[in-house]
């Protein structure tokens, strides 16, 4: 287990090819500061610098975030909250690498998920939630609309009606009923739940990273490509994994009857 220097604002360690990235402001629900943006890309930078090829994502404490810290907004003169900016410089950032191609993600909701912080699990890859856990589309009650992704990922995990329904009402979705909409992979006891979420991330660690990669992208390509386009794609992507050695080992594996030994080669 290896973690360098500390972070202010998350915990962080690596076990093997296992990245986890703890949010670590419990006082305040681990509400999002600018700092603690700044200090997951860092984490992030180092993970993939030591090879990791999966990265857990949970909270410190009882909630997995409350998003935006509503009480460090900064205003300028006018009174105005620069929003947008803060936007582009932070969350878009954060969203961005949980997204990467080069790993995968595991969100592992331990308590409320509110706001922007909402948002941030529904990117990940695979989100495992704590059977106490809510996911929040808090905005509304602050009269501010969705960020951080949730208008595009929400209604494609779980379609307009319960999207909308979500936003407008801000209700707190529990996890069984976000595991039966299909909002998220799974739904574990609380005291199980970083033991589920680690068995995952080793799992998908061991996985075939170049194909895993190529799957995320085409997953996303396939929202806005015709059937056409996204058999072209497939196809383009399907070569570059059967030029890859872990094809050539999952192959021979396969015909060896062993579990394949992958490289991300
Ligand atoms: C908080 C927060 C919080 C600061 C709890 N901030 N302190 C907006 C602007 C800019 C760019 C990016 O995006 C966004 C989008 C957003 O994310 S806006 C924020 C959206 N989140 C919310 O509106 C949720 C606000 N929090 C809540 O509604 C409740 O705290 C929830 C429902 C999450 C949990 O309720 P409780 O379990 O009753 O806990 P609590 O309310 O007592 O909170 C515990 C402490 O955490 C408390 O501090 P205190 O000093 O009184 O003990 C809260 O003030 C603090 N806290 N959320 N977002």
């Amino acid at each position: 287990m290896t973690d360098g220097t500390p972070f202010e604002t998350i915990l962080f360690s690596i076990d093997g090819k296992v990245a986890t990235i703890t949010l670590n402001r419990p006082d305040v629900l681990n509400a999002f500061v600018e700092r603690m943006h700044l200090d997951i890309h860092a984490a992030l930078d180092r993970a993939v610098a030591a090879g990791v090829r999966a990265v857990v994502l949970t909270g410190a404490g009882r909630a997995f975030s409350a998003g935006q810290d509503l009480k460090a907004l900064d205003q300028d003169d006018h009174g105005r909250i620069d929003i947008e900016g803060l936007l582009e410089r932070t969350y878009h950032e954060t969203l961005r690498r949980l997204r990467s191609p080069d790993y995968v993600t595991i969100a592992a909701v331990n308590g409320v998920a509110a706001g922007a912080s909402c948002n941030i699990a529904l990117a990940c890859d695979i989100v495992i939630a704590g059977k106490s856990a809510q996911f929040v589309e808090a905005f509304a009650r602050i009269g501010l609309i969705p960020d951080a992704g949730g208008t595009w990922v929400l209604p494609r995990l779980i379609g307009r009606a319960r999207a909308l329904g979500m936003i407008l009402t801000t209700d707190p979705i529990d996890a069984e009923t976000a595991r039966d909409w299909g909002m998220i992979w799974q739904v574990a006891q609380d005291e199980a739940l970083m033991e589920t979420a680690a068995a995952m991330a080793q799992k998908l660690a061991a996985g075939p990273g170049l194909a895993y990669g190529m799957a995320k992208r085409a997953i996303d390509a396939s929202i806005d490509n015709d059937f056409e386009t996204q058999l072209k794609l497939e196809a383009c992507f399907q070569q570059k994994a059967a030029d890859s050695k872990d094809f050539a080992e999952g192959v021979k594996a396969f015909t060896e009857k062993r579990r394949p030994s992958f490289k991300n080669l």
